[in-house]
């Protein structure tokens, strides 16, 4: 299996996180890709490629040109009103109030662009989300020149990013991105499995309209877990889109047993499907000693998630997305990988 790596992922180094009411070093960390990084060599997965730099073009597909501007300027911008410190929104507009008008403060626009206050913006955010991207685009291009697999082993994630906005550590949506990429070099039809413990709600938001991408996620149902406004069975899409989402939640506690089944579900769905490439968004919080969510499967598991990804026997592209039990974030990935490739 091939990898695309950039160092610049360490660019998005928050000083903290809001979370459970305290204000705790992130989760989401530079260490994950480096653990990451530390095991695929380890392991000898394959050669480990540097990203190309592909500018704004296909990001643009996916992402409002005035959010993909926002998140340009959002740094200087906070620096100016408040200093150097991490910037955080704290209110949005939600029921009776405007969606129409974007505040010119920054603070309004944080609001405005974001759906959380757990995704801090840093000095580096914008180069890391944007690495983050290259590197995708690079493991996609891989794939288009005849590559069976590549892995983007990047951060921040994307998976909860949509067309205007961020939250849930994520800023540019790269699995989107590529599926989006695939479309344009050629693909007819491009299905995106997010295995990730959290709902892949900007994913879903992205493509809910169409079904030339269909979207099947994985994860802990909405009335326990984040982002708990999207993501039950019954969001099948809309309009052409309707019949081309299909969800997954699943209660705390889920262990192996019972993710398989669902799991197995996904990949008969994508099968019938018949894409010509499969995008999967690849968390390994799941794990049943992640720090921050519920379910229960354990390291060995990974393997067979590769495994039945390789079922499909289509040309794959994994992205990284979430999984902050640090120690075992690289065995966990790798094994996902291992399992592919050994299938
Ligand atoms: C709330 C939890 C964010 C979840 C991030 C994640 N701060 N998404 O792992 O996949
Ligand atoms: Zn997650």
């Amino acid at each position: 299996m091939l990898t695309v790596y950039s160092d610049d992922h360490r660019l998005q180094n928050a000083q903290f996180e809001l979370i459970d009411g305290k204000l705790l070093p992130p989760f989401e960390n530079p260490r994950r890709a480096d653990l990451v990084f530390a095991e695929i060599q380890q392991q000898q997965l394959g050669e480990i490629l540097p990203a190309q730099a592909f500018g704004l073009e296909a990001v643009l597909r996916v992402h409002d040109p005035g959010y993909v501007k926002f998140l340009e300027q959002a740094w200087p911008d906070w620096v100016a009103a408040h200093g150097d410190y991490d910037a955080l929104p704290l209110n949005w507009p939600t029921r009776t109030m405007r969606h129409d008008r974007i505040p010119d403060a920054i603070d309004g626009k944080l609001s405005y662009y974001s759906f959380d206050a757990g995704t801090p913006i840093t000095a580096g955010t914008w180069r890391a989300a944007t690495s983050a991207a290259n590197v995708t685009l690079t493991a996609q291009q891989l794939i288009v020149q005849g590559a069976r697999s590549a892995f983007a082993l990047c951060r921040p994630p994307g998976h909860h990013a949509a067309k205007d906005f961020y939250g849930g550590y994520c800023f540019l949506n790269n699995a989107a991105i590529a599926a989006q990429s695939f479309r344009d070099a050629g693909a007819e039809r491009v299905a995106i499995l997010d295995v990730d413990y959290h709902h892949g709600n900007g994913t879903q938001a992205i493509f809910y309209d169409r079904s030339d991408v269909l979207f099947l996620s994985l994860h802990g149902h909405p009335q326990q877990e984040y982002p708990y406004f999207l993501g039950y069975e019954d969001e099948l899409g809309v309009g052409a889109g309707e019949g081309y989402n299909q969800n997954y939640p699943l209660p705390w506690g889920t262990l192996w047993e019972e993710y398989q089944l669902a799991l197995i579900d996904a990949i008969q769905r994508i099968q019938t499907y018949g894409p010509d490439v499969v995008v999967v968004s690849l968390g390994v919080d799941t794990f049943e000693q992640d720090p921050i969510s519920k379910f229960r499967l354990r390291s060995n598991h990974y393997l067979d998630i590769g495994k039945h990804i390789a079922e499909l026997n289509k040309p794959t592209l994994f992205v990284l997305e979430g999984g902050y039990a640090t120690e075992q974030i690289g065995v966990n990935v790798a094994n996902v990988l291992i399992g592919f490739e050994n299938a």
